[in-house]
């Protein structure tokens, strides 16, 4: 329905490659509607020990930006906690600022897992973010839930219920019943 809602996240590497920009104008042309944004680096602190190691050389800290705790990036990625390329993932995510954002919308969260391609780049269509922005399956600039449970509970991970906003977009008739 129109108040479906999921969680895109601008990579560490979208952000440094400069791409928040044309990632957000994406979803808007598209008819969605954003409900909630903010930038933040998740803070390394507890991270173990493989990782810390690594990150200890590599990461600046920005004071505009807001820090969390690398726990939430566990809970986000809870289902991977087993794969090899976990911790390396999870060094990558902590490398810089993301940028978080909720996009609300008729059937936003399976037209948004379309956008954004398959998680590997090289088997992602043209015209789809990874597909025109990318060529690694770790550095695939952009991060969508895969589902309405996930979306749901991702949401309620990255964001304080203050943080959304319901406001009318004034075309919001023109887009969907
Ligand atoms: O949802 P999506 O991001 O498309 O893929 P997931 O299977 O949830 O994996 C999350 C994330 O992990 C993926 O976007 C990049 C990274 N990753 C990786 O670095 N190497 C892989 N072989 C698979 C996934
Ligand atoms: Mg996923």
């Amino acid at each position: 329905h129109a108040r479906e809602r999921t969680l895109i996240a601008v990579k560490p590497d979208g952000v440094q490659r400069r791409l928040i920009g044309q990632i957000i104008q994406r979803f808007e042309q598209r008819g969605f509607k954003l409900v909630g944004m903010k930038m933040l680096q998740v803070s390394v602190s507890e991270m173990n020990a493989f990782t810390m190691s690594v990150c200890n050389s590599s990461v600046t800290v920005d004071v505009s930006v807001v820090k969390v705790s690398e726990d939430l990036l566990s809970q986000h990625y809870s289902e991977l906690r087993a794969k090899p390329f976990y911790p390396s993932l999870l060094y990558y995510m902590t490398s810089g600022p993301v940028v978080v954002m909720v996009w609300e919308g008729h059937n936003v969260v399976q037209t948004s897992r379309t956008m954004v391609g398959t998680t590997n780049p090289t088997e992602a269509q043209p015209g789809t973010v990874r597909g025109d922005f990318s060529t690694h399956v770790s550095r695939n600039v952009v991060h969508a839930s895969d589902s309405l449970e996930g979306a749901k509970r991702e949401i309620q991970l990255w964001f304080q219920g203050q943080e959304l906003l319901n406001w009318d977009c004034c075309d919001q008739k023109s887009i969907s019943e």
